[in-house]
């Protein structure tokens, strides 16, 4: 524990806006692509009223602070703060952000900024979204705007959350918001959440020096399911276009050759995208490389062409698997928290989110008992735990999630909360992961030897 103590780890718990805020058109709150995208798909539940934690957000604080957590990861809603996007900001959704950081610096929590949660304002989806290069400006002056207002507070930041997400299921399985189905348009999205990212982190640095920031960047590790040359190479296919593609022009390498060309000649890729400079600017040097992970993948070359996504390939809840359907594989975790070291050397690694899906529901004692939960984060943090006495430099965990917030289109069936939430009266009950890891976290602060 000698390495997690003297660089002071961080425990901490993560949400997203969208998926608790509720609160959706109030206080000025602009619309988003994802308050448009459930609306017009007719999807409930939405994120119209979430966890209500817009409302809730003192409760939600003293929960945290019960918990004894020491970090929160949270998002702001980009037109919560933006209504349109760029221009006046709405100075009730500053302050609802200023009552949650006041209140998380008055318990002793340390709050941890994302930016983007994938919550685009819709007047800027009206406006080209993502796909425009003008979005890379837009995201720069919204940055600009939190870190003038927020950096004398908030020392940790996070410019976009999974870019992979938003811009491949958003753009062209079209299953995210907002509903896209293009292959170019997906790429286009994604180099300019990059060069957004890039962009942004040169801007918050010149504002506020003091400030460490970083990117969340999901991860799929994948291994063949045979040793056979296709599944071999299928594997390296598919880690190119779900890792490589964002880690490596984050760390300086470029966008992976082999997955270029295959887009080339796919005439998905578009001759225009990247302009001299791009690929430096989206280098910047961070502070610290944030990984979300969940699961592996075990790659067969009939399942693997690249514009397939992972969640169709996974089977049905069962022993050794979550029930978003996620295979359970601590290690992994540690064994691409190695490879993220090694392959990409960033100074500092969080691992931004890691959780895991099971609807233990209120027993008869009014305990949850929801020993699966346990079982998963007791395997991945002793990983994570490993893998940092081994000189990986991992600096911080935090649980996905502290609430049982909206899961996306796949609404409140999914739970991954360390807080079990009724979402119809609101009323937050902590579950036995959530009183596991309060233990947790105070064992590692009283650790003699840390
Ligand atoms: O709930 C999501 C989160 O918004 C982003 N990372 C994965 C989580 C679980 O699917």
């Amino acid at each position: 524990m000698g390495y997690l103590m003297s660089k002071r780890f961080s425990w901490g718990v993560g949400t997203s806006a969208y998926q608790i805020e509720g609160a959706w058109n109030e206080h000025g709150k602009g619309e988003s692509i994802w308050d448009r995208f459930m609306h017009a798909e007719g999807i409930r539940p939405n994120g119209d009223r979430a966890c209500d934690h817009y409302n809730l957000v003192d409760k939600d604080l003293e929960l945290l602070a019960a918990m004894g957590i020491d970090s929160y990861r949270f998002s702001t809603a980009w037109s919560r703060v933006l209504p349109l996007g760029t221009g006046t900001p709405n100075h009730r959704g500053l302050a609802f952000y200023d009552r949650l950081v006041d209140g998380l610096l008055e318990r002793g929590i340390e709050p941890w900024l994302t930016l983007y949660h994938w919550d685009l304002p819709q007047t800027l989806q009206d406006a080209g979204g993502w796909v425009a290069r003008d979005s890379v400006e837009w995201f720069a002056e919204y940055s600009s705007v939190m870190v003038e207002h927020f950096a004398d507070r908030v020392t940790n930041w996070i410019t976009v959350n999974e870019p992979w997400v938003s811009s491949f299921l958003g753009h062209h399985e079209g299953v995210f918001a907002p509903g896209m189905t293009d292959w170019s348009s997906a790429l286009k999205a994604a180099h300019h959440q990059l060069l957004a990212h890039g962009v942004a982190v040169r801007e918050m640095r010149r504002i506020a020096p003091d400030i460490a920031i970083g990117i969340a960047l999901d991860c799929r590790p994948a291994h063949p399911r045979t040793d056979s040359n296709e599944d071999v190479m299928a594997t390296r296919h598919f880690d190119g276009y779900r890792n490589r593609w964002f880690f490596d022009p984050v760390f300086g390498k470029g966008y992976p050759a082999d997955i270029q060309t295959v887009y080339m000649e796919r005439d998905q890729w578009p001759s225009d995208l990247v302009r001299d400079g791009d690929m430096d600017l989206i280098a910047e040097p961070i502070d610290f490389c944030g990984v979300n992970y969940y699961t592996s993948l075990g790659i067969d070359a009939a399942h693997a062409e690249i514009d397939h996504s992972e969640g169709r390939i996974g089977p049905p809840a069962d022993d050794g698997f979550t029930e978003m359907g996620w295979r359970i594989d601590p290690q992994a975790l540690g064994a691409f928290l190695r490879r993220v070291s090694d392959e990409w050397g960033p100074t500092s690694i969080i691992v931004t989110e890691n959780g895991a899906s099971f609807s233990d529901g209120i027993g008869p004692d009014g305990s949850i008992h929801d020993d699966r939960r346990i079982a998963y984060l007791t395997s991945h943090i002793a990983e994570v735990e490993r893998i940092s006495t081994q000189g990986v430099p991992v600096d911080g965990y935090f649980v996905w999630s502290f609430l049982d917030n909206l899961e996306w289109v796949a609404g409140f069936d999914q739970r991954f909360g360390l807080v079990h939430v009724d979402h119809g009266t609101q009323i937050r009950t902590i579950k036995d992961s959530g009183y596991w890891f309060r233990d947790h976290i105070a064992a590692r602060r009283n650790d003699p030897n840390g």
